[in-house]
């Protein structure tokens, strides 16, 4: 019996530790107002080469998309060069080794840039994208944040935000 106690044991256990590695954001429809409507979800799970999010989104604009992990847990609006914008309250990328560079999710910058994310024709997300340099617990307690444009890793990293949620 003794034997089969640590099996036993990890399977008792295994929903608690999955979803200890795992982590969700509802993503609204943000803009200089405030929070809108609901727009789907964003699940986050851990995988052996990093983390892996899987949106179910709609009501996008249709197009590729610059997608990022923002430094905190906010979605509200703020003011930057005296103008009231969508988001602002999401801070910059996430950037823990302060290295101050956009350079998307194969460079040595924010570790917060995210491949872009695909909006389909219909205006619905699905496809999954991966990040080999963060963990789940990078993410919780911060917010994604999806721009109008697209990003180019380089000086563009996709204009106004268009959504944003927190994850949790
Ligand atoms: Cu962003
Ligand atoms: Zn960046």
């Amino acid at each position: 019996m003794y034997r089969y106690l640590p099996a036993l044991l990890t399977l008792l256990l295994w929903p608690f530790l999955s979803l200890a590695n795992e982590a969700t954001a509802e993503i609204h429809a943000i803009d200089e107002k405030g929070v809108g409507s609901s727009l789907g979800t964003i699940i986050i799970s851990e995988i052996p080469e990093g983390v892996r999010l899987s949106p179910e989104l709609h009501g996008l604009p249709p197009g590729q998309h610059g997608f990022h992990l923002h430094e905190n847990a906010s979605c509200e609006p703020g003011e930057k060069d005296g103008k009231v914008q969508a988001g602002l309250g999401a801070g910059s990328h996430y950037d823990p080794d302060k290295t101050d560079k956009h350079l998307g999710p194969n460079g040595q910058g924010h570790k917060g840039d995210l491949p872009v994310l695909s909006v389909s024709s219909e205006g619905l997300a699905s496809a999954a994208v991966t990040s080999s340099r963060l963990r789940t617990s990078d993410l919780k307690g911060r917010s994604l944040v999806i721009h109008a444009t697209q990003d180019n890793y380089g000086d563009q990293p996709g204009g106004a935000r268009i959504a944003c949620g927190i994850i949790k």
